[in-house]
């Protein structure tokens, strides 16, 4: 059954991935109207949203998910058909050092939005033509060995409070469903990468470091693995559930690019030095081993075929391509990194490394 929105509530639509989605659907439907609600946390940059800051149909409201009277008020004014929700602390390591902020966000936030919807959305006992959308990461699954790959089916083991608290929210998403019969959709995406990613992720934080002759972090060995997706095809994916997916359903998104850490490091460091014209080889001597993350999940995998077979998605990047111009993108927009490397992620990285 299809969904057609007319009226879109984006949750974290001034983060990584929230923001390369509104920069594609807000010119692409001009006759649907987007509210972001977004806190503006140290994740958080309106300057992702320059170019679609001034469009007709677009609107900026700073405000809490957790905020039921905030929230609720939205609800009731806008009269929103759907709700595209990305907010979330979404970093392991700050969670490892400060789990309450990823419940309270993640699992009371969504809860928030969920009841909101429930409320408003119902009518005479029935939703109409309503869609909530829950973005969520194949983390919830824990972690794999060396085969398989996670699936539609796998069932939910997370490990770290950032997983853990985002396997909650999913759970009260279906809840929702099977319980009010909420219309719901949830999809879980493997690691993103590409243009707007706070510099504290493995891949801009490394483009960031190689270029400026600092150590490269790599936590233990760099045997980890994990399946690298560009953010623009994460995006078509979730536009294309959105309208497209099945009532109650969930969709594993991945990019069938596993890769150790030690490599994506070796790669980033390769077009680092080649974008800068440094002899290659300069960046990769600047890799330094660090202590391993507590509770590090091996590997992830996704097995995509569902998304592919049900609703003909195809990703557009290969990770070479789409790795080269992540690279690009960071080092010639130098004003954006110095923006959001303020003092809060200053002290981050001190507390961090030292
Ligand atoms: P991000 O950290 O870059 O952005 C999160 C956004 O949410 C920020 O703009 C922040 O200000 C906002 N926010 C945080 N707490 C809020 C609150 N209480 N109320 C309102 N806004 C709040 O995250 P991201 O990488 O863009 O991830 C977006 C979503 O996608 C998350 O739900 C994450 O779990 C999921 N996800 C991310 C990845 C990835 O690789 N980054 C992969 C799969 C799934
Ligand atoms: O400095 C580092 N050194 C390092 O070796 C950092 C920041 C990371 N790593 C390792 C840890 C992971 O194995 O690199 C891998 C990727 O790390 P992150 O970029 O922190 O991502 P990850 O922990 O895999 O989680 C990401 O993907 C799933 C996102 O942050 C989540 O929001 C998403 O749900």
């Amino acid at each position: 059954m299809s969904h057609s929105p007319t009226s879109i509530l984006v949750t974290g639509g001034a983060g990584f991935i929230g923001s390369n989605f509104l920069l594609r659907v807000v010119p692409h439907y001009p006759d649907v109207a987007f509210v972001n609600l977004d806190l503006l946390t140290y994740a958080g940059n309106l300057l992702n949203l320059k170019a679609i800051e001034d469009a007709e149909n677009y609107t900026f409201v700073r405000g809490d998910i957790a905020d039921g009277g905030l929230v609720n008020r939205l609800y009731d004014e806008r009269r929103f058909s759907t709700v595209v929700h990305f907010a979330a602390e979404s970093h392991v390591d700050r969670s490892i050092m400060d789990p309450l902020a990823f419940v309270r966000t993640n699992v009371v936030g969504t809860a928030t939005l969920l009841d909101a919807a429930r409320k408003t959305w119902m009518n005479d006992g029935s939703f109409g033509d309503v869609r909530f959308y829950h973005v969520s990461t194949d983390e919830v699954f824990g972690e794999l060995d060396d085969t398989g790959e996670f699936s539609e089916s796998t069932p939910y083991d997370p490990h770290s409070p950032y997983s853990a608290s985002k396997a909650g929210s999913d759970h009260l998403v279906r809840a929702y469903h099977d319980t009010y019969g909420l219309p719901i959709v949830i999809s879980n995406c493997s690691n993103n990468y590409g243009p707007f990613q706070f510099p504290e992720k493995l891949v801009p934080l490394m483009i960031v470091k190689a270029a400026a002759g600092e150590p490269l972090p790599v936590y233990g060995k760099g045997a980890n693995v994990r399946d690298w997706l560009h953010v623009e095809d994460h995006v078509d994916a979730i536009d294309l559930i959105l309208r497209n997916g099945r009532d109650g359903g969930t969709y594993c998104v991945g990019g069938r690019a596993e890769m150790k850490n030690l490599a994506v490091v070796e790669t980033i460091c390769d077009l680092v030095d080649e974008a800068l014209e440094r002899e290659v080889g300069t960046a990769r001597k600047q890799i330094a081993f660090v202590a391993d993350r507590p509770g590090h999940d091996f590997r992830y995998a996704i097995d995509p075929s569902k998304l592919e077979s049900e609703l003909g998605w195809r990703q557009a990047h290969t990770f070479e391509q789409g790795m080269r111009e992540t690279v690009q993108w960071y080092l010639s927009n130098r004003e954006w990194l110095d923006a959001v490397m303020d003092g809060s992620y200053r002290e981050y990285l001190a507390e961090q490394y030292g």
